[in-house]
Formats: structure tokens, C-alpha cells, sequence
């Protein structure tokens, strides 16, 4: 059995370490935060300390680390996190809710979360150390970038392309076959109704308008 090490311990965290602790396959489980006291527990695992843990963890056979830093926006350091924890020689496990449904064809990059209530569907491709929370719904072919989260209760309609970092808010739903660049921010609660390029933000309904004067 593999020692796990997680990265953050906030709200996210607790969310990753139910789901960790259900999939039973961790022998120990320990939380690296620099803001919440050494000694301390969450879900009955220990706080250890900040980061400067990591290499002495490590040592100790702590073999897999996973990112629980969350955001509800883009958020760089999920990304600076992950390339230390794998400079040091960790690898990371997907974690995934044990009530999700996930398609046998479906592909999950490593360090990624699969929240509860999750449904992928056959042959989508889900990118490393994404974030799909808690009842999303990524239909048939979709293809997610590195490091994007799909916050709560978002549908993916059919084949719909994400690209890295991005951020869609809770509640969302994208069209099918649309394409959504990378650092793309879409805000809760919106419907997407075409592409949507590199960089943007957006929210309500995203829509080209059509003809004009
Ligand atoms: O460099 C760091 C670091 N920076 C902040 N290293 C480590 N190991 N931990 C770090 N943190 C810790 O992340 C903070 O001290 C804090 O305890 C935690 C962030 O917790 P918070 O509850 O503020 O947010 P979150 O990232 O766990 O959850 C957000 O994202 C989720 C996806 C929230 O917005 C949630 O509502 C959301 N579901």
C-alpha cells in the first residue's frame, strides 16, 4: 500500500481525503499546510507541517503527494505545487470518489480528483491534476487540459474541447463539440453556446451575436 501526502489543507482537502480514505488503498495519509498548526488533524489525519516536510516525508516512504490546493479561479500555485512535489520524486494518484461513474474507456491524468456524484463518460480525456468536483458531468469525448477545474454541478455536453488552467464555475453548461482555449475562465452558473478563446472571461450567456448594422 502506498503513503499519500497531501499538498493543502482547506476545504478541498477535506473533500480529496473523504474520497482518498473511501478508496481504502493508503496505508497513511498525511496534509503539509503552512497555516494550520503541526499536530493537528483533519478527517483523523495529521497535519504535519509546511512544505520543507515534503523531502523528509518522502525518505519516510511517503511515495504519492496530490495537489489540494483548490480555487475557484485559475490558480498558478496548484501548478508550482505540483512541479516541486514531482522535482522531489513523488508520483501522483488520481483520486476518485468511489460513487463516481467513469467510462472503462475514459482517460484520467495523473494527480487528478474525481469529486462525488462525478459521471465521465466513454472515451473523454481528462488532463493531469484537474479538478472535477463534485456532480459534474463530462459527456462522451470531452477533452480536458492540465491543471482546469470543472467546479461543481458543470455539464460537459458531447465532445466539447478545455484547455489547460481553466476554470469552470459551478453550475455551467457547455454545448456540445464547442472548444474553450486554455487560462479560460468561465464564472457560475453560465451557458456556453460557442468557442471561447485563450485568456477569456466570461459569464452568463456566452453567445456570438450574429449580423448586425
Ligand atoms: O504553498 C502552500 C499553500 N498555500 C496555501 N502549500 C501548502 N501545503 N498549503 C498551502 N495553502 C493552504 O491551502 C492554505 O493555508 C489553506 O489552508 C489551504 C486553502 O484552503 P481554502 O479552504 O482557502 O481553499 P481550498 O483551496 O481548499 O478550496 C477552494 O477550492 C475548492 C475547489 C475553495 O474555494 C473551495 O470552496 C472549493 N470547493
Amino acid at each position: 500500500m502506498s503513503k499519500l501526502v497531501l499538498i493543502g489543507g482547506g476545504g478541498h482537502c477535506k473533500s480529496v481525503l473523504d474520497a482518498a480514505l473511501k478508496m481504502n488503498i493508503f496505508e497513511e495519509i498525511v496534509i503539509t499546510d503552512p497555516e494550520i498548526k503541526p499536530g493537528s488533524q483533519i478527517l483523523g489525519c495529521s497535519v504535519v507541517g509546511d512544505d520543507s516536510c515534503l523531502d523528509q516525508l518522502l525518505h519516510d516512504g511517503f511515495d504519492c503527494a496530490f495537489i489540494t490546493v483548490g480555487s475557484v479561479r485559475v490558480n498558478p500555485l496548484r501548478e508550482k505545487l505540483a512541479n516541486k512535489a514531482a522535482s522531489l520524486g513523488f508520483r501522483f494518484p488520481v483520486i476518485q470518489d468511489p460513487s463516481a461513474i467513469v467510462a472503462d474507456s475514459a482517460i484520467i491524468g495523473d494527480g487528478t480528483f474525481i469529486g462525488k456524484n462525478v459521471v465521465i463518460n466513454a472515451e473523454a480525456n481528462i488532463g493531469k491534476h484537474c479538478i472535477v468536483n463534485t456532480g459534474a458531468i463530462i459527456e462522451h469525448e470531452c477533452c480536458i487540459g492540465d491543471f482546469s477545474h470543472i467546479s461543481v454541478g458543470t455539464i460537459l455536453c458531447g465532445e466539447v474541447s478545455v484547455g489547460n488552467n481553466c476554470m469552470i464555475g459551478a453550475g455551467s453548461t457547455v454545448i456540445q463539440c464547442l472548444n474553450i482555449g486554455n487560462n479560460v475562465v468561465i464564472g457560475a452558473n453560465s451557458t456556453v453556446l460557442t468557442d471561447v478563446e485563450d485568456s477569456m472571461n466570461c459569464y452568463g450567456i456566452v453567445k456570438k451575436i450574429r449580423g448586425g448594422v
